[in-house]
């Protein structure tokens, strides 16, 4: 990305009417949040795709829920980086900025974003497994198998797991948003895992200038129109300087 591209990236941005940022775990890298790859995809000896899955937790729920009290502790004293910060800025200053997000570290919410779409859910959250009851809960030293206060029945993550279909009216509002963006940022994503893995090219496809912030190269770099190449952190607050 030379200066030229920078400043005409700006000038999209900031002439846009409506721009979309979709996020995975390289935006929340920086605030220190172990991502899915190599070792960081590691707990224990477990690779998170292993013990995010309904199977994991129908085999064993209280290995499953280690798991996810290990990430609440984790993330708890965890804040928002200046990656995130950025996007709540330019929802601040642009109309209609979204954020499409994979994350369910909270972390977009804490930086004050608003529009965000959840596409993994929440870790925050817990549901009940019996009646369905969804409730915010905080704590980070939850009993080792929580239970429904409504009927008793075991609670889980509110997040999606693999092998599950994501919320309709979720997907709905994220390609809802993708078809009609004009600029896609795509930031802190290796493309891996589908559906979020193709909405770049949805929004591609659809004539919106998409623009991928990587440490490093991804299966979809070649489809977007610039591969900026960095820390997310670093490169996401130049788009503010000057404006
Ligand atoms: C579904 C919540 C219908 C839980 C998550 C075969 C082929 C294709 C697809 C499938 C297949 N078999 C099954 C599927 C479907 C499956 C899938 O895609 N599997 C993959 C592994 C092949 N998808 C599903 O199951 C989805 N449901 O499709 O339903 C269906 C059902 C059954 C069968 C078929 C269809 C549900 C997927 C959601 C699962 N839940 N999370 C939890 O977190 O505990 S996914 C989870 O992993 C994250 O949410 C995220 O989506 C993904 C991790 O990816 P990233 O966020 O991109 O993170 P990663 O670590 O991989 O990469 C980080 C990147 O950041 C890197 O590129 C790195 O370079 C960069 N980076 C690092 N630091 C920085 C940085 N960049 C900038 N700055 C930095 N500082
Ligand atoms: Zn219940």
């Amino acid at each position: 990305m030379t200066e030229t591209d920078i400043e005409l990236l700006k000038t999209k941005l900031f002439g846009s009417q409506h721009a979309v940022a979709l996020t995975g775990a390289g935006i929340s890298a920086e605030s220190g949040v172990p991502t899915f790859r190599g070792q960081d995809g590691l707990w224990q000896h477990y690779r998170a795709v292993d013990l995010a899955t309904p199977e994991a937790f129908g085999r064993d729920p209280r290995l499953v829920w280690e798991f996810y009290q290990w990430r609440r502790r984790l993330l708890g004293p965890v804040r928002p980086n200046p990656a995130h910060t950025t996007l709540a800025e330019l929802e601040r200053r642009l109309p209609n900025f979204t954020v499409i997000t994979q994350n369910i570290d909270g972390l977009h919410q804490m930086a004050g974003s608003r529009r965000i779409i959840e596409l993994h859910g929440n870790i925050w959250y817990l549901r009940c497994t019996g009646c369905g009851l969804i409730l915010e809960d905080r704590r980070t030293d939850l009993p080792p198998l929580p239970k429904c206060d409504a009927c008793g029945r075991l609670l889980r993550p509110h997040v999606v797991w693999f092998g599950e279909m994501l919320d309709p009216v979720v997907l709905d509002q994220a390609y809802a948003a993708l078809h009609t963006c004009e600029m896609l940022l795509v930031i802190g994503t290796s493309g891996l895992v589908q559906p979020a893995a193709s909405m770049g090219a949805v929004a591609k496809h659809r004539g919106a200038l998409v623009v991928e912030i990587n440490l490093e190269p991804t299966p979809q770099s070649d489809l977007y129109d610039f591969s900026w190449q960095g820390k997310a952190g670093e490169l996401l607050p130049q788009l503010l300087q000057g404006e």
